[in-house]
């Protein structure tokens, strides 16, 4: 018998939704292309850090529900859950690369049948879920298929917009929005999600869904960003930019987020670019908005430099001159709180940047400890980079200078008396709070 849904990607988003599907009694296939992963959820654990997740995928795979392998079978709806990063290319400008959502669409032409619903859930720029159908009408042609992708199957962009780290809660609660490409499609996949959203679930088309979700990270990504700038306009004229940003906020129709040490995560600093790529001449205010916050971890690094160098007695020795190595304790890796995420973590760029850093005699003058409770071990860049993993205690007692780049609940219980003496560069406000 099909499965009722099968969902490729077992990641951030397709392994909470294959999970709560199965656990409403759908009978779910989970696809992944990495082993590992496949194994380690046929035995009811997970690969990520997410609250409750565990409990979820246990009860999904213990009811029997939830099984996971590494190619699609028959199923009645197949869910797209891939990643869907950018290409930098030599001249900087960012593309979007869509060759897993590719690789996903044309590994179902051997398991479709007709009257079978394929949705896109995978953010993506405007007209993928066209392409998906067309990448999949390709490869059934290709296999001499007598299936006809757009007159027998149904295609249809339901796009998440949970957020790390209370993913579970918003998986139910938000509301949702299904884009089909036919107005039959876009009603099949509310039904579909209907299964366990219990908010409002608006049908539209394809596109509109697609520059939506793009649309509600930009406008987040932009609103940092004002935050951010709004950090370098205080550096220079003298204002506590936490103070001035609290009293701002009583405004009744003010509401400006917070600064910090640039912005992270594989969706706010990913998927603005893909509005500019696809109108790069109109959307000058949201590539502003990336470059302001691009921006904003070499600043940090400046200041780290510069007190380095005040600490070492005077200009240029913290990037030139003999001398004591200046240590600093980097709190977090993370790209934000309480998560164990460090894709496009601009803590990890701050780190790796600092450690890198050579001083004209050719030494590094800098030691860099990073403490971040949420992994056990390093990314390979910064291990290689002669960064050191350390618990906090010792990482604040050797450092003279810490810098808190997230501002993870782990951190709370630092007591003034460890930070006495030290140099403090806190990117998130995080003591001022
Ligand atoms: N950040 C700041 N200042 C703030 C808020 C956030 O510097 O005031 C930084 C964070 O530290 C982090 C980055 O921005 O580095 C992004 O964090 P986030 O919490 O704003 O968002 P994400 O990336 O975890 O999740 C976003 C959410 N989108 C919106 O809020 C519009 C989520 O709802 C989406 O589902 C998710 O992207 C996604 O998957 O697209």
């Amino acid at each position: 018998m099909p499965f009722d849904i099968c969902v490729l990607g077992l990641g951030y988003i397709g392994l909470p939704t294959a999970s709560i599907f199965a656990t409403k009694g759908k009978r779910v296939l989970g696809v992944d292309v990495v082993p590992a992963v496949v194994d380690t959820i046929n035995h009811g654990k997970i690969h990520i850090e997410e609250p409750d997740l565990d409990v979820l995928v246990r009860a999904a795979v213990q009811s029997g529900n939830l099984r996971a392998a590494g190619t699609p079978q028959p199923a009645g709806a197949f869910i797209i859950a891939v990643p869907t990063p950018f290409n930098t290319a030599g001249d900087g400008r960012k593309t979007p690369d869509l060759s897993y959502v590719e690789a996903a669409a044309r590994s179902l032409a051997p398991v479709v049948a007709a009257g079978n619903l394929v949705i896109l859930e995978s953010t993506s720029p405007v007209g993928t879920t066209e392409r998906v159908r067309d990448w999949l009408a390709d490869e059934l042609r290709r296999a001499g298929s007598p299936l006809d992708a757009t007159r027998d199957l149904l295609f249809a962009h339901c796009p998440e917009r949970i957020l790390p780290g209370q993913m579970l809660r918003e998986l139910v609660s938000n509301d949702r929005i299904a884009g089909g490409l036919t107005p039959p499609a876009a009603e099949r996949a509310r039904q579909l999600y209907a299964t366990f959203c219990t908010a409002e679930i608006f049908a539209t088309d394809a596109r509109t869904a697609e520059l939506a979700k793009l649309t509600e990270n930009a406008f987040r990504d932009v609103n940092i960003a004002f935050a951010n700038e709004l950090s370098l306009v205080c550096e220079r004229t003298g204002v506590d930019v936490w103070e001035l940003i609290a009293l701002a906020n009583r405004h009744p129709r003010v509401k400006i987020l917070q600064p910090g040490p640039g912005v992270g995560g594989h969706c706010i600093a990913v998927d603005p670019w893909f509005i500019v790529d696809a109108a790069p001449e109109q959307a000058r205010l949201i590539r502003t908005a990336r470059e302001v916050n691009d921006a904003k971890p070499h600043h940090v690094i400046a200041q780290v430099l510069e007190a380095a160098g005040k600490i070492t007695g005077g200009a240029g020795n913290a990037t030139g001159g003999a001398g004591k190595k200046v240590t600093v304790a980097a709190l977090g890796l993370a790209f934000k709180a309480n998560v164990d995420d460090l894709r496009e973590s601009p803590a990890v760029e701050i780190v790796n940047e600092l450690a890198k850093h050579t001083a004209a005699g050719g030494e590094k003058p800098l030691q860099l400890l990073a403490v971040e409770p949420h992994i056990r071990a390093l990314p390979a860049k910064l291990a290689a980079g002669g960064v050191e993993l350390a618990a906090l205690e010792n990482a604040l007692a050797r450092a003279d200078i810490v810098l808190l780049l997230v501002d993870h609940a782990a951190f709370r219980a630092v007591q003034p008396a460890a930070l006495a003496g030290k140099t403090l560069i806190d990117t998130r406000g995080f003591w001022h709070r």
